[in-house]
C-alpha cells in the first residue's frame, strides 16, 4: 500500500490529524492497535477549550457536539468547606469552553471517518516504523495473521504514552522530562443530575471534582491513594466520601445513583522533546502526558494535530518545509504551557502526603489570593479556556 501520511493510533490525536488533512486534500492511512469497540469503550476527558471547538467546527465534526455539548462560561473552585468562588473565563476573556464527552468525539470522529472512506485499520499488530531519518519511510505491520507494508511521505505518531512512536526516536536524541504525583483519580459515571458548574473542591480529605456529560449523566472524581484500586470503592462509600469534600449546600445538591463506570487513573506530567525526528511527528499523549487537573490532555493532542495539519498544508500546497520545520518548537510552547497550568492546578488543589505545614500554608495563602484578586483570575482563565493558537510561520 502507499499513502501520503501514515497515523499510527486511531484516538482523539489521529482521527482529528486524519480528518483535518483530509480538508487539505492529504491522504493518509490511520493504523490502530484496539479493536474499534475497545477504543470506542474508553471514558476520559470532558472539557474542551475554544480552540478546541474551533478545530473541531473547522473540520467539520461539530454538528452533535453543538447540538449535545454544553458551552460554559467558567468553572468553580470550593475549598475546605468554605465558600466557593467561579473563575469566569467569559467576562474576563469573552471565550467559553465546552464540556463534551471525550468518548462522544471519538464516535463522532469515527462516523466522519466513515462518510469519508477514510481507511482505519484496527486489529493491527507489530507495527515497526522503517526509513524515518530517509525521504521513503514505510510501516510495517500484521493484520489478521498477514504481513504488510505501507509507503508513505510522513508518519504521525498518534499512538499515546505506550504506543511504538516515541520509542521509535533514538535515546540519544530525546530528552524526557517527568513528574510524577503521589495520588491518582477515581472517576465514576452515573446517571444522575449534575452540579451547574465544573466544580473543582479542595479539601483536607483530598481533591474532589463535580463535571458532567448532559444534563442527566454526572462524572465525579477524587484524589485516592496510588494503592487504592475500585475495589476499594464501592458506591456506598464513594458518595459519602465525594459529598464530604465539598461544601455543605454543594454536597445536598449531589445526586447519588448507581456507578455505570468506574476507574483509576494516576498522575504525572510527562514531557518527551523534540516531537519530530526525521519524517516522524508525535501528537498528543504520545508526546505528552498531564494530570486531568486542568482538563488539557485532550485539547493539547487537538492543538498538536491543528499545528501538524496546516504545516503539512504548507508542504503540499507550496512545498514549503518552514512549517514541519518548526512543528516541534512551535507545538512544544503550548505543551509546556499547558503542563505548567495543569501543574499549578494540580499542586493547588490535592493535598499531598509529604507536604510541610508550610508548603500547606502556602497553598492556603495561593487559594486566599486567587480567590481575591481578579487579576490572579483572569492570569488562570486564560489558561483554563485555552491560549489563541499561535500564526503560521
Ligand atoms: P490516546 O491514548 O487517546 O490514543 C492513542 C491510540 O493509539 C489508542 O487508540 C491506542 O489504542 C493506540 N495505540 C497505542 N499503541 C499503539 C501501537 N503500537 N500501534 C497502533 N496504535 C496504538 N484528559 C483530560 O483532558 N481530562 C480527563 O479527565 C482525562 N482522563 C483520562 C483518563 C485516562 C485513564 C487516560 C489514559 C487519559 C485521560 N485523559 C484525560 C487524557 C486523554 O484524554 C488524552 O489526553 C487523549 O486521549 C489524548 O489523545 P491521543 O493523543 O489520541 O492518545
Ligand atoms: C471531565 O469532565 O471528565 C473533566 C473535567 C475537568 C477536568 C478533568 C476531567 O479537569
Amino acid at each position: 500500500m502507499r499513502t501520503q501520511v501514515v497515523i499510527i493510533g486511531s484516538g482523539p490525536a489521529g482521527l482529528m490529524l486524519s480528518q483535518l488533512l483530509h480538508t487539505h486534500g492529504i491522504e493518509s492511512i490511520v493504523l490502530e492497535r484496539q479493536s474499534r469497540d475497545h477504543v470506542l469503550s474508553r471514558i476520559r476527558a470532558g472539557v474542551l477549550e475554544s480552540t478546541t471547538v474551533d478545530v473541531l467546527r473547522q473540520m467539520g465534526v461539530s454538528e452533535r457536539m453543538d447540538r449535545e455539548g454544553h458551552p460554559h462560561d467558567g468553572m468553580r473552585i470550593a475549598w475546605a468547606g468554605r465558600d466557593t468562588f467561579f473563575v469566569d473565563t467569559y467576562k474576563t476573556l469573552g471565550r467559553r469552553f465546552m464540556v463534551y464527552g471525550q468518548t462522544s468525539i471519538q464516535e463522532d470522529l469515527f462516523a466522519a471517518a466513515d462518510r469519508r472512506g477514510q481507511p482505519v485499520l484496527c486489529e493491527a499488530s507489530d507495527i515497526v516504523l522503517h526509513g524515518l531519518e530517509s525521504d521513503t519511510p514505510h510501516v510495517t505491520f500484521v493484520q489478521q495473521g498477514e504481513a504488510r507494508r505501507i509507503d508513505c511521505e510522513f508518519v504521525a505518531g498518534c499512538d499515546g504514552f505506550h504506543g511504538v512512536s516515541r520509542k521509535s526516536i533514538p535515546a540519544s536524541v530525546l530528552k524526557e522530562y517527568e513528574k510524577v504525583y503521589p495520588f491518582g483519580w477515581l472517576g465514576i459515571m452515573a446517571r444522575v443530575k449534575p452540579l451547574p458548574d465544573v466544580t473543582y473542591a479542595n479539601h483536607p480529605r483530598g481533591f474532589a471534582l463535580a463535571s458532567y456529560r448532559t444534563t442527566s449523566l454526572s462524572r465525579f472524581y477524587i484524589q485516592v491513594p496510588l494503592d487504592h484500586s475500585v475495589e476499594d470503592w464501592p458506591d456506598e462509600r464513594f458518595w459519602p466520601e465525594l459529598k464530604a469534600r465539598f461544601p455543605a449546600e454543594m454536597a445536598e445538591a449531589i445526586t447519588e445513583g448507581p456507578s455505570i463506570e468506574k476507574s483509576i487513573a494516576p498522575l504525572r506530567s510527562f514531557v518527551a522533546e523534540p516531537m519530530r525526528f526525521g519524517k516522524l511527528y508525535l501528537c498528543g499523549d504520545a508526546a505528552h502526558i498531564v494530570p486531568p487537573t486542568g482538563a488539557k490532555g485532550l485539547n493539547l493532542a487537538a492543538s498538536d494535530v491543528f499545528y501538524l495539519s496546516r504545516a503539512l498544508a504548507g508542504w503540499y500546497a507550496r512545498r514549503d518545509a518552514a512549517g514541519l520545520d518548526r512543528y516541534s518548537e512551535m507545538a512544544l510552547r503550548r505543551v509546556w504551557s499547558s503542563v505548567r497550568t495543569s501543574w499549578y492546578l494540580t499542586t493547588l488543589l490535592h493535598r499531598f502526603p509529604h507536604f510541610s505545614d508550610f508548603d500547606q500554608k502556602a497553598q492556603e495563602v495561593e487559594l486566599d489570593y486567587l480567590k481575591s484578586s481578579t487579576y490572579a483570575q483572569a492570569a488562570l482563565a486564560e489558561q483554563y479556556a485555552g491560549l489563541p493558537f499561535e500564526p503560521e510561520a
